[in-house]
């Protein structure tokens, strides 16, 4: 069994954890914002002082490659992201990309031969500052000009604006992507982010399949009209509108979705916003999710139509756009063994389960035999500063991915 450098690893991901971090002790590294950078420029740095071969492609993903690429194998890649949402923990994505190159980084102290190259990728903007998913998207040739051009952050800033910022050209991310024969297979270590592995006292799960999503921007368009002089039968009250939404959430998914169905109405903007001005116009964000395609068709379905209604009947406009739609995946089972058989190996219980968030491992595995290790979420905490996995999970999960690498590529 080959065994990760656990204080290397822990002071790695204290430091990362210092880059980006509020008084909230929330992290705010959002995609291309210059904290985002700053944990980037740090990254390189490491990849260098592990005397690895940096790569950084079009949509600025950043790689860390180990062994022949001129042989053209196809490569054995691991990685997550570093971006994170306003207020993250220190876990989500980082943990991924430092004991990816904590992996390589063992393997090659110890000059291990290799078949297929590896490589671990810091992915940009996996958090969906400007849609989500992107780099893995680019990699896996799935972004146009339309999606770069329309991709803008909840203040109208958009991707293009942000990383020129940062001397990086948006459109180049179309040159991101990687044949499906340059890759071998992608596996992702990541927290859970749910009770499961903890409520259990385990350490490791073996993923076996990935909620897919949408994500809608909704705009209810009504009147803004004086608060004081208005009546209240004369009102087109837009955030009136939105509540009656918000209210029907629970209906929605109880009559069309399954029992792993999820809903959330995240992000919210009034305007005029002004106290004494009913609100002209509620724009919202919508984020469903479930692990059958089927299931989020259905309930696409009845949200547009429900949403509808209510606009109707309350005489506001409605319209909405598609932020992201993301596919279900299953993971891919011989990996799923190999993980078993290193999981079993370090003593740990063999146990699957699905995973409730989204993963750039769900863009991969379009490409490429795609599978994730969690680690457990302490209460299952998770996008909070209260985020927390015991070290001694972090370390067994670390050593499974660095012997599940190594089996897939020597
Ligand atoms: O939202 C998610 O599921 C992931 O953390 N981006
Ligand atoms: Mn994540
Ligand atoms: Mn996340």
């Amino acid at each position: 069994m080959l065994k990760i450098n656990s204080q290397r690893l822990q002071s790695d991901i204290d430091t990362l954890a210092g880059i980006g971090r509020a008084e909230n002790h929330g992290l705010y590294r959002q995609a291309f914002s210059d904290n985002d950078m700053l944990a980037r420029q740090w990254f390189c740095q490491r990849i260098e002082q592990a005397q690895l071969q940096v790569h950084i492609d079009g949509a600025a993903n950043i790689h860390a490659r180990l062994g022949e690429f001129a042989n053209n194998k196809p490569s054995v890649m691991t990685g997550s992201h570093l971006d994170t949402i306003p207020g993250a923990g220190h876990l989500d994505g980082a943990l991924g990309v430092l004991s990816g190159l904590e992996c390589l980084r063992v393997i090659q102290e110890q000059g291990l031969s290799l078949t297929y190259p590896l490589e671990v990728v810091s992915f940009s903007d996996e958090e969906g500052r400007f849609g989500g998913m992107f780099g893995s998207q680019a990699i896996a040739g799935q972004l146009t000009p339309k999606r770069i051009y329309d991709a803008v952050d909840p203040d109208g800033l958009s991707i293009s604006d942000a990383m020129q910022a940062h001397g990086l050209n948006a459109m180049d991310a179309l040159n991101a992507n990687r044949p499906p024969e340059s890759l071998k297979a992608f596996v992702e270590l990541h927290i859970e982010q749910g009770p499961v592995l903890h409520r259990q006292g385990l350490s490791v799960g073996i993923v076996e399949g990935i909620n897919g999503l949408f994500k809608w921007l909704v705009r209810l368009k009504g009147q803004a009209n004086h608060a004081g002089s208005t009546p209240m039968d004369m009102r087109r009250d837009a955030f009136h509108g939105l509540a009656e939404v918000a209210m029907q959430v629970d209906r929605v998914l109880e009559e069309n979705g399954s029992a792993r169905s999820v809903a959330t109405i995240g992000h919210v903007q009034l305007s005029p916003g002004a106290a004494n001005v009913i609100p002209g116009v509620a724009e919202f964000t919508l984020e469903v999710r479930d692990i059958d395609e089927q299931v989020l068709e259905i309930l696409a379905d009845a949200f547009r139509r429900t949403i509808s209604a209510i606009a109707r009947r309350r005489d506001l406009m409605f319209e909405f756009e598609v932020l992201s739609r993301i596919h279900p995946v299953k993971c891919d089972r011989a990996i799923q063994e190999v993980i078993k058989q290193h999981v079993l190996e370090l003593g740990c219980a063999d146990f699957t389960m699905p995973s409730g968030a989204a993963h750039d491992s769900q863009i991969m595995a379009t490409i490429t035999s795609a599978a994730m290790i969690f680690v457990p979420s302490k209460e299952g905490r998770s996008h909070s500063p209260d985020e927390w996995t015991a070290w001694e999970d972090i370390e067994q999960g670390a050593n499974v991915l660095l012997n599940t690498l190594y089996t897939l590529a020597k």
